[in-house]
């Protein structure tokens, strides 16, 4: 809800990465290589694995660190 009230003030804005834990979750890793991520700039609290979350982007309201996002979500540019 916290990211609901925010994206109402802001438009949200993200970007895919290459970065996914969809072979098993909370294994992230470098696509197309599957290469492990290891310096990952999460935000706060993320990945958090929200419903379903695989695939991680940078959002604008965690002044673009990396949090997990529903691989299918539309408002998501890919980089
Ligand atoms: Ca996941
Ligand atoms: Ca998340």
């Amino acid at each position: 809800m916290v990211s609901k009230a925010k994206s109402l003030r802001y438009p949200l804005i993200g970007f895919w990465t290459a970065g996914n834990d969809i072979i098993a979750d909370g294994n992230w890793v470098w696509a197309p290589d599957n290469e492990p991520m290891k310096f990952a700039p999460w935000g706060p609290g993320e990945p958090n694995e929200f419903g379903k979350e695989d695939c991680a982007g940078l959002l604008n309201f965690l002044d673009f660190y990396l949090n997990d996002a529903d691989c299918n979500s539309i408002s998501f540019f890919h980089m």
